[in-house]
């Protein structure tokens, strides 16, 4: 797995897109390192919150690999088109939060790897876009949806038709992006975030972001029984009587136990 770094640090991980040669393009084997790297901390009860950002200085990744799509068939794009989206669903629907620290460009399928993360933070110089029609195809990873989801629609189509890239504090305005940072703060920024969030009892974040992303995709009443049953369940945890013992005793230096 060289084409994908992976490093913990305490309760945290942080995942990093590493194929600079092609400013983090998205080749089969970088998604097939991603999987394995994204299985990797989903099973480990250890790691309460991920970040993915992307090699180097210049790009968090500069979309699909576009030399190894070129000359695929209709059914190998969409072999590829498949793989590319289950590796960005198990990032979607991972037990636990992860973080995109956006560091450069995010075009194609990177911006559709940011989308697919639960918060993006990006340096202040980061350019995000979906520049597939302008090469003869339509996004790929879930473009079409999350992007449509996550901005207003009239805005998620003007970006896709007219393959412009737009920079970063457009993005922030759109609510692409949560904040911005100068580029050399950002992974402090994330990890920062990364290790509020893992102050946490993990299983209810992790039973927040079940409820959020379950409740998204279906009516109000539908995403309140969700709501209601990932609630319950965290009655049944050791975190909940513990978080809950600490308020009541006044504890203010919790240690949750992701039990
Ligand atoms: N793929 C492959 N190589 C790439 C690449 C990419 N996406 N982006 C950059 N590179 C390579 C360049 O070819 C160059 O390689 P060498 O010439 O050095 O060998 C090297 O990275 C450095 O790039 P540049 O020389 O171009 O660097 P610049 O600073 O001048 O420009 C740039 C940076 C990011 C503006 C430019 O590289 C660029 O425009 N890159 C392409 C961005 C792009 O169009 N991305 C979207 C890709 S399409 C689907 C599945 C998935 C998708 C669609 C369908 N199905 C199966 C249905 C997803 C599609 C996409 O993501």
């Amino acid at each position: 797995m060289d084409k994908v770094l992976l490093e913990k640090d305490g309760n945290i991980a942080v995942i990093t897109i590493n194929n600079p040669k092609a400013l983090n393009a998205l080749s089969t084997e970088v998604l097939q390192d991603l999987e394995a790297a994204v299985n990797d901390v989903k099973n480990d009860d250890d790691i309460y919150a991920v970040i993915v950002t992307g090699a180097g200085n210049k790009s968090f990744v500069a979309g699909a690999d576009i030399a190894e799509m070129k000359d695929k068939t209709v059914e190998e794009a969409a072999e590829y088109g498949r793989f590319g989206n289950k590796v960005f669903r198990e990032i979607e629907t991972m037990n636990k939060p992860v973080i995109a620290a956006v560091n450069g460009f995010a075009l194609g399928g990177g911006n559709e790897l940011a989308m697919a993360c639960d918060i993006r933070l990006a340096a202040d110089t980061a350019v995000f876009g979906q520049p597939e029609v302008g090469l003869g195809i339509t996004p790929g990873f879930g473009g079409t949806q999350r992007l449509a989801r996550l901005v207003p629609t009239g805005i998620a189509k003007e970006i896709l038709y007219t393959a412009r890239n737009i920079k970063a504090p457009k993005a922030l305005e759109i609510g692409l992006v949560n904040a911005l940072y100068p580029a050399e703060e950002l992974l402090d920024a994330a990890k920062k975030m990364a290790k509020g969030i893992a102050k946490n009892a993990p299983k209810a974040v992790a039973a927040s972001k079940a409820a959020i992303n379950k409740g998204l995709d279906g009516t109000m009443d539908e995403g309140i029984n969700v709501e209601v049953e990932e609630f319950s369940n965290c009655f049944a945890t050791e975190d909940q009587k513990y978080g809950m013992d600490c308020f009541l005793n006044k504890v203010k230096d919790k240690q949750f136990k992701n039990k």
